[in-house]
């Protein structure tokens, strides 16, 4: 591991349930970014809060879920400083993007030109379930991410993962209250929308936070929760 690495795990409290990964991302980033690399950041999700959301939202979840993205982010922002410091050209991306920046595109496709998520499968840190969440060997689903992108050449870089390690494993499908998923298995070569309905996810998500938690958001979690990988 190169020195800048290892500042930038400095800048990272490994032992407050974070977790980092280096990626290559080759052409993937391409043409919306002109950066090779990726540095993906996870936070785990409080586990007591995570339980208490197998049939929905609740205020406890929304808390964590503002306070676990202002958290990265300003992880994020130091780990940024370190190569500004170094007159190394990066930049960082967020863990959310406020609705009022959302544009038309992506309310017709539900996609944004960043995905956390890709970055963390070419970390190594995880796979992709059956529905669409990252599964991190550690935590399982039960962590938020945020990134940082630069062309900057790491001596150490993880191990992509190309294929799902769910198995026959159906439980975020049977209980996700909209039926977003209809069980595939993912692979790389597989498109989102072949194996998940964005739109049913969200209708749901944003349903449940209004019924529930009197919030115009789109927050659900129970996949999240019930899967058995992260769950103590
Ligand atoms: C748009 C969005 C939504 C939309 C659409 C969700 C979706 N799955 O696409 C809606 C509003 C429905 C939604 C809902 C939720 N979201 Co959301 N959302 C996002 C957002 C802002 C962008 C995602 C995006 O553009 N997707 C586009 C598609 C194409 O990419 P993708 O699904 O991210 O990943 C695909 C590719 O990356 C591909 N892939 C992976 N590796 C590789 C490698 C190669 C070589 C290739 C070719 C492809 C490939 O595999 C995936 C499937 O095709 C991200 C933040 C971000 N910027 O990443 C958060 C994010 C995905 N959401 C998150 C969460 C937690 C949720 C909710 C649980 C809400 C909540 N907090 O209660 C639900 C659950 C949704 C679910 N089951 O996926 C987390 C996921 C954490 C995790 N462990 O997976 C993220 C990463 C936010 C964060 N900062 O942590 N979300």
């Amino acid at each position: 591991m190169d020195d800048l690495q290892q500042e930038i795990l400095n800048k990272v409290p490994l032992t407050a349930d974070y977790l980092v990964g280096f990626a290559d991302m080759h052409d993937l980033l391409k043409p919306h970014f002109n950066y090779r690399y990726a540095v993906v950041i996870g936070k785990k999700m409080e586990s007591e809060v995570m339980d208490s959301i197998e049939s929905g939202p609740n205020i406890a979840y929304y808390n964590l879920y503002k306070n676990v993205n202002d958290e990265l982010n300003e992880r994020v922002k130091n780990i940024t400083s370190v190569f500004v410091h170094r007159g190394i050209q990066s930049q960082g991306i967020p863990a959310t993007v406020d609705d009022a920046n959302l544009d038309e595109e992506y309310l017709k496709t539900l996609r944004l030109k960043y995905s956390h998520k890709m970055a963390a499968t070419r970390s190594g840190i995880g796979w992709i379930g059956k529905t669409d969440l990252l599964i991190s060997h550690k935590y399982g689903p039960r962590i938020r991410l945020a990134s940082l992108l630069t062309n900057y050449p790491f001596s150490e870089i993880g191990v992509p993962i190309d294929e799902s390690h769910c198995g026959t494993c159906q439980i975020c499908v049977d209980q996700c209250p909209a039926h977003a998923a209809n069980g595939t298995l993912w692979n790389v070569s597989i498109d989102r929308n072949d194996f998940y309905d964005p739109f049913k996810c969200r209708s749901m998500c944003r349903e449940l936070s209004m019924r529930i938690i009197q919030k115009e958001i789109s927050l659900c979690g129970i996949c999240v929760s019930v899967c058995p990988i992260g769950k103590k």
